[in-house]
């Protein structure tokens, strides 16, 4: 294991040394001659303040100790504003790989060159909580990538949802208003489960696709490893021959799309609020980088009026029935942060930075974020944010932009263009000698309104179309989720006006909330719901089997008496699949096998929880007696039954398990891979991936029943 990760970890560092070298960063410098004070002195004493003393008593604090005063005051100063939307969030860096050039759409040397390995960094996030709210809320999950670009820094910043809640980003304010903490009372954190988000949503006609989305699993993801990014923005491609088309952005995740369930949620965001973090960082070190396929929906002008939604609408998906994905490369995240606010905190995206060979649309939600990622960074980090190392293109900046708070460049020569000098942007002569086109000649509409086209009117086709792709157990889910949620509004027309909207996406989806909240139950509507289909839509269309136990988590439960060999040999089958292995015991202190060798678990029973893993395997040998005994041991195995996660046992632990699960619903997995599952909690999920052929003789598959 270790081997492995020391390669892994060589190899990343080679590929993104690049970054590290051009910024010149000064990583792990060794303190050797003792610690100093920011302006270079040395320190000879960091423990005791400076003190008027009469040689054996100290006095009062002496206000010259600069020593002191500056530990302090670097101390007082530490914090910088968090993110106003997006504050809670986790960072990485990888690289980009492209596998299929397409100069027929655009001239950009990333999305042409396949030889290049292009650093990069992502962000991920939650929305509406603060920086230190929980991982596994409720919430659309940011999935921002930084490509550092031999042409300059490329942003997507998208989210794992393909659409969002409004169409003109003038309302971008108004939406987060509504689903942050309300304002009389700061609560709640982390959650979407109040009255002026459905306030605002009920009047708001736009949102309702978003809402099915993040109303799904969707919203509830496993890992940041198991979710979708879309950049959900239309932007343009431009060829050499100056020609445009529109283009959407996917990245869909080598592990599939997975979610947690909802009961499993609640609890780790209290059991273990940084679990997606956490997650990350544990699969990256443990030798297995995160891995999407990067593809593009691209149409060329020509087709912009040929659907009955608006392309430019960030409302509305391109149905791949419509506009097929083309796989053009593959995102590979492999290397942890080594500072977490230098990196994580300080980087900084903007939908605005493109590169030549690629363009903006007319979005009228674009239009707007280009506008505030701009400006926001101001507020956190100040004018010269892109000096930051994080920030910082690996390719040559020249321009005149000059001085500004925390400037870091030292540029010579002047500051103005034209000059004496004839310095000119370099990268500028490049393209004009190529005769590239790097702005597209854009015809635009000239009268000066404030209006939205006939097709932006239009709210209810693609939410029905999400709901009605979705696998009854999705449904299921959704039905859940949006009960849970409505049920916490304090007000019974907010309430009523929900229902009303939910009965535009489906009558029987309305009704089952209604039911459930205690709402008028809603007469079928004369809108035709259509019943089309799409995919990409329902989780199982990307295969609810996880194709490995690489990275997952999965806990062996042992006490005083467990069966050594079973215990080793299994712990050996998961570790040679590169799983991430907990060993839960009865005390940590150590745990006697039955033939007398301890055992070092890495949790007890009360320090763990079965919320943290994905599957829980029980070894053979009495320990089963003393693991009967223990309510947490039954409570381990009954919630995991219940979150639909494999169980497998051994020998003696066979009937353990059989005792504590509901006997009369269960049949026995003969095979691993099943997809959907019902739990004793009557919670349905399609969740599955496959044990180690470790040959248990009892696996319960995902709360089969
Ligand atoms: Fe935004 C941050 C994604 C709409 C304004 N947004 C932010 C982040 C993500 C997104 C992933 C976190 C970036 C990071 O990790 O630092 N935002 C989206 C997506 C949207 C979207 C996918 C819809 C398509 N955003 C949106 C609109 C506006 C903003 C309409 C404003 C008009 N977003 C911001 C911001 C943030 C931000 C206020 C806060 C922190 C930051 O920019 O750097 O400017």
């Amino acid at each position: 294991m270790a081997q492995v990760v020391e390669k892994v970890k060589d190899t990343l560092l080679n590929e993104t040394k690049k970054i590290r070298d051009l910024r010149q960063d000064t990583y792990d410098l060794p303190v050797t001659e003792g610690m100093t004070t920011d302006h270079g002195t040395a320190i000879l004493d960091t423990d005791n303040w400076l003190k008027a003393t009469d040689g054996t008593n100290p006095g009062p604090s002496l206000l010259e100790d600069q020593v002191a005063r500056e530990k302090i005051m670097r101390f007082d100063h530490e914090r910088i504003p968090e993110r106003v939307v997006h504050a809670r969030g986790t960072g990485v860096h990888g690289y980009f790989k492209l596998t299929k050039a397409i100069p027929e759409y655009s001239y950009a040397g990333v999305l042409n060159d396949t030889s290049r390995t292009t650093p990069v960094f992502v962000r991920f996030s939650t929305v509406q909580g603060s920086k230190g709210s929980a991982d596994t809320v409720r919430d659309v999950r940011g999935f921002a990538i930084k490509f550092y670009t031999d042409e300059g820094n490329w942003d997507i910043v998208g989210n794992n949802i393909p659409v969002f809640f409004i169409q003109d980003a003038i309302k971008f304010p108004d939406i987060i208003h509504a689903v942050k903490p309300e304002p009389h009372n700061e609560i709640p954190q982390g959650a979407s489960a109040h009255t002026s988000f459905y306030d605002f949503i009920s009047l708001q006609p736009e949102s309702t696709h978003m809402l099915m989305w993040v109303m799904s699993d969707r919203a509830i993801p496993r890992s940041y490893r198991t979710m979708q990014g879309f950049g959900v923005n239309t932007y343009t491609l431009i060829n050499k021959k100056g020609e445009r088309h529109f283009v959407k952005f996917h990245w869909d995740p080598e592990l599939g799309v997975h979610s947690l369930v909802w009961d499993e949620a609640q609890k780790l965001a209290g059991q273990d609020p940084d679990f997606h973090r956490k997650d990350l960082e544990e699969a990256l070190n443990s030798g297995a980088p995160a891995k999407w396929t990067f593809s593009v929906q691209v149409l060329p002008e020509s087709k912009e009026n040929d659907f009955d939604f608006d392309i430019l609408d960030a409302t509305k998906i391109w149905p791949e029935e419509l506009v097929p994905k083309i796989p053009i490369g593959e995102l590979i995240l492999n290397r942890v942060v080594d500072e977490f606010f230098t990196e994580v905190e300080q980087v900084a995206f903007c939908t605005s930075h493109i590169v030549p060979g690629v363009g903006f649309s007319d979005d009228p939600l674009l239009q707007g974020r280009n506008f505030s990622y701009f400006d926001t960074q101001l507020t956190r980090l100040g004018p010269n944010w892109e000096e930051l190392p994080i920030n910082r293109p690996v390719c040559p900046v020249m321009n005149f932009n000059r001085d500004g708070a925390m400037r870091h460049k030292i540029t010579k020569g002047v500051n103005y263009w034209p000059n004496r000098f004839g310095t000119a942007a370099p990268q500028g002569k490049k393209f004009h000698a190529e005769g590239i086109i790097a702005e597209y000649p854009q015809k635009i509409v000239g009268i000066k309104q404030r209006l939205r086209s006939a097709k932006f009117q239009e709210h209810y086709n693609q939410a029905q179309l999400f709901y009605n792709s979705l696998h009854p157990h999705e449904k299921d889910h959704l039905i859940k989720a949006l009960s849970f949620e409505l049920n916490k509004l304090e007000e019974a027309d907010v309430v009523e006006r929900m229902i009303d909207r939910l009965n535009h996406v489906d009558n029987d989806l309305a009704s089952q909330v209604a039911l459930n909240v205690g709402g008028e139950i809603p007469k079928a509507l004369a809108i035709p719901n259509h019943g089309k289909k799409a995919s990409g839509i329902s989780q199982d269309d990307f295969g609810s089997v996880i194709p490995t136990i690489k990275s997952r988590k999965i806990a062996i439960l042992i006490a005083d008496g467990f069966d050594l060999i079973g215990y080793e040999g299994i712990k050996a089958a998961l570790l040679s699949g590169s799983a991430v292995v907990g060993t839960i015991g009865i005390r940590k202190s150590g745990v006697k096998s039955a033939s007398g060798k301890v055992t070092k678990p890495d949790f007890h029973f009360e320090g763990d929880r079965s919320t943290s893993y994905d599957a829980i395997i029980i070894p053979g040998g009495e320990h089963v007696k003393v693991l009967a005994a223990n309510g947490r041991v039954i409570h381990w195995i009954r919630e995991a039954f219940g979150h639909c996660k494999p169980i497998g046992a051994f020998g003696e632990a066979v009937d353990l398990v059989k005792a504590a699960l509901p006997l009369s619903q269960l049949k026995f997995a003969d095979d691993y891979n099943s997809a959907e599952a019902v739990s004793s909690y009557g919670v349905v999920t399609a969740r599955s991936y496959s044990l180690p052929s470790a040959a248990a003789d009892l696996v319960i598959k995902e709360g089969d029943t």
